[in-house]
């Protein structure tokens, strides 16, 4: 009574529901490295790498457990380079009784698991993701209970659930549930800004390295100084790492932006943490201790643990809710492609060339850099949300389409109307200047607001919000932005949409062909 256990690359948990009071015995787990999933989009080759790396690990701390795996490779000859293709050669290989699979993390894999009962004639157990704080049911529930999906309710919910810095009696810890007050600082000179720890590739990843090197070459994205935590332990290790070293500012400067300093009091555990190295409930636990024992004050344990039950969680249960409808969402009805200085990094304004670099070079750009800076310009610049949500999804190590799309279209484009915003997010330059030390070598000015020297997002601010008057101006959040822009004259008004103008029409539309091959739907 065999029973087949595909566990897909993001699901490299030894607590994954699949594997839950199995009898090792009598199942197969099968890993699939298969061309579909590597070239769907093109991907950033550290991402491949990463996810190939941290398979082929899992694979071997499974048979060391004492698990039957059967683990198909990129270059095996045989392999049909889809995962119903290597599901159909397992079942012809094990001739299981049945198939048992954790639910996938993205809508595209999904409606593939979906066809795997007729097509194989066997029954499939589609089980929950319990590695999630909260259930795509559950958030369902919670969300057709509210006029509108504020996240701070649904996180004040999840800190209930889990009781993490709640007080005996049933209370937030400090008296309050949020700290931001005390977040958000500009950098200030003299920080000291840990590093991330680094964790040196053995011989599997090495290998990967190499295939990586030799298959992809031509995707986007650097492999050298590959360091990242591909193993349960490593992250275990990268975890305690951060909290020693990061955590204790991480609130403060949680929205600051300073150049040639990739990381400043961020994580960099979304890698690990998609692909299943690590817990939402271990990582907020491992910060709710450290606040315990006095380590990291509180702003930073709340600011943090936030993200990880609050943001991550709610993230996830918009995407199952929304999906398939807000992939195509484009409210704005934006229709720029995407500029070619995304994939290039060729552009004179400092603070997209400096996200750009870090993001070629690591797969990494921090949040602020992500929604303020390149979602920021993009949704200002009018690009069409669908582009941007592909660039997202190639670049970032940390990217599944159920945590993207939903960051991008969403959050960073407002291509969903503002089901999950109330506003746009959407900034000047002088939102960028007060967070970073960017605008001082730039070489645009941002204190000018128009002309060929003045920080192009000045105007393309004001030509967005004049471009969107009739969906915005209701909106009680934009009410003074509005005021503003009326209160100018006409000539100021005009000077600034010629200003944007002027400005888009020096950008280079990017090539065909960077984040999905010319001939796949885009
Ligand atoms: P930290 O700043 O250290 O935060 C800790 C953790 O909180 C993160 O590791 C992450 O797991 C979680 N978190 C924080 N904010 C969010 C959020 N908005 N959504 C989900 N989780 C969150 N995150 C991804 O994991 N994958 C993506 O593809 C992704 N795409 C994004 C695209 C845009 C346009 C924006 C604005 C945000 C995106 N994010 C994405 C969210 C966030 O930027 C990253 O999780 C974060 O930058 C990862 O770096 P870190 O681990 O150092 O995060
Ligand atoms: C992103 C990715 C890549 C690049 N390669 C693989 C792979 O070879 N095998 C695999 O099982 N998963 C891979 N993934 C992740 C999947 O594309 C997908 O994001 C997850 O399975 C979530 O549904
Ligand atoms: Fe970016 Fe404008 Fe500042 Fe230059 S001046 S770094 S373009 S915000």
């Amino acid at each position: 009574m065999t029973i087949l256990i595909p566990v897909l690359g993001d699901q490299l948990s030894h607590t994954l529901a699949s594997l839950a009071g199995v009898d090792r015995g009598d199942a197969v787990v099968l890993l699939m490295e298969v061309a579909d999933e590597t070239r769907y989009v093109r991907h950033h080759k550290r991402k491949i790498a990463l996810i190939l790396s941290a398979m082929r690990h899992f694979a071997d701390e499974l048979r060391a457990a004492g698990w039957q795996v059967d683990y198909i490779r990129l270059d095996d000859p045989e392999n049909s380079g889809s995962f119903t293709g290597e599901v159909a050669r397992a079942v012809a290989r094990h001739r299981p009784a049945t198939i048992r699979i954790v639910e996938s993390g993205e809508w595209r894999v999904k409606t593939m698991i979906d066809g795997w009962a007729a097509r194989f004639g066997l029954p499939v157990d589609v089980l929950a993701d319990d590695r999630f704080v909260c259930g795509i049911l559950e958030y369902q529930t919670w969300a057709q209970a509210r006029h509108d999906l504020v996240m701070e309710y649904f996180y004040r919910e999840m800190r209930r659930k889990t009781g993490l810095l709640m007080t005996a009696d049933g209370k937030p810890e400090g008296g309050a549930w949020n700290f931001d007050k005390q977040n958000r600082a500009p950098p200030k000179r003299g920080l000291n800004y840990p590093e991330p720890l680094q964790v040196a590739p053995d011989e599997t990843t090495r290998a990967v390295l190499a295939l990586v090197a030799d298959r992809f070459a031509d995707h986007f994205g650097r492999l050298e100084h590959f360091a990242l935590p591909v193993t349960a332990t490593d992250a275990r290790a990268a975890l305690a790492h951060f909290v020693r070293t990061a955590l204790p500012d991480f609130g403060t400067y949680q929205d600051a932006m300073v150049a040639g300093q990739d990381w400043l009091y961020h994580s960099w555990l979304s890698p690990a943490l998609n692909l299943g190295l690590l817990t939402a409930r271990e990582v907020a636990d491992a910060a709710a201790a450290a606040y315990a024992a006095g380590d990291v004050p509180l702003n930073a344990a709340e600011g943090f643990i936030r993200q990880i039950i609050g943001w991550r969680e709610y993230i996830r249960g918009y995407y199952w809710m929304e999906m398939p409808a807000v992939a195509d969402a484009n409210a704005l009805g934006a229709t720029r492609p995407l500029p070619e200085f995304y994939w290039t990094g060729e552009t004179q304004m400092l603070c997209l060339a400096e996200a750009v670099r870090a993001t070629r070079d690591h797969g990494y750009a921090h949040h602020i850099q992500r929604l303020m800076v390149l979602g920021n310009f993009a949704m200002l610049a009018g690009v069409r949300p669908q582009d941007v949500a592909d660039w997202f999804l190639v670049v970032y190590a940390d990217a599944y389409e159920w945590v993207e799309l939903p960051n991008v279209i969403a959050m960073s484009q407002h291509a969903d109307g503002g089901r999950l915003a109330t506003k746009p997010y959407a900034g000047g330059g002088a939102y960028i200047d007060r967070m970073s030390d960017y605008c001082g070598r730039c070489r645009y000015d941002v204190k000018k607001k128009t002309g060929p020297d003045a920080c192009p997002f000045n105007a393309l601010y004001w030509s967005f919000l004049d471009r969107n008057a009739r969906r915005f101006r209701g909106n009680h959040r934009m009410v003074n932005m509005y005021a503003n822009w009326d209160r100018m004259t006409a000539e100021r008004r005009a000077d600034y949409l010629a200003s944007a103008e002027a400005f888009l029409a020096t950008l280079q539309p990017a090539a065909a062909g960077w984040a999905r091959a010319s001939s796949e739907k885009s």
